[in-house]
């Protein structure tokens, strides 16, 4: 009888057996919100200088949010959402516009 020994199966421990658990960063939709005061062309304006929009897409957009009462601009990782609403309410506010977004965090469940 040899006194070879077979190596034994090696099971991989439990946390090499889990997948990967990277997970995608959470992205925020910017939703710009309607107001009675902010004039029409101030809103596409913004629209095409912080969104890059077409001044088509702006102008549907712009007409969307005064007719429902709100639409989302653009789905963003949390700090350029947050960014991209400072710019907005900055602009606007040295304009003497009250304009304002929020911030919507992007819903995954399936
Ligand atoms: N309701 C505004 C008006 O009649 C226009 C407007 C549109 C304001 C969209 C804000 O996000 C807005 N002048």
């Amino acid at each position: 009888m040899s006194d070879i020994q077979m190596p034994e199966i090696v099971h991989k421990t439990d946390v090499e057996a889990e997948k990967p658990q990277l997970q995608r960063p959470p992205m925020y939709h910017v939703v710009m919100l309607n107001d009675d005061y902010t004039p029409m062309d101030f809103v596409i304006d913004v629209l095409v200088r912080f969104f890059h929009k077409s001044e088509e897409t702006a102008n549907k957009l712009m007409l969307q949010i005064h007719h429902q009462g709100s639409a989302m601009c653009g789905l963003f990782p949390r700090d350029v959402a947050e960014t991209k609403i400072h710019q907005v309410e900055t602009a606007s506010r040295t304009s003497g516009h009250p304009l304002r977004c929020v911030m919507e965090r992007e819903n995954n469940d399936q």
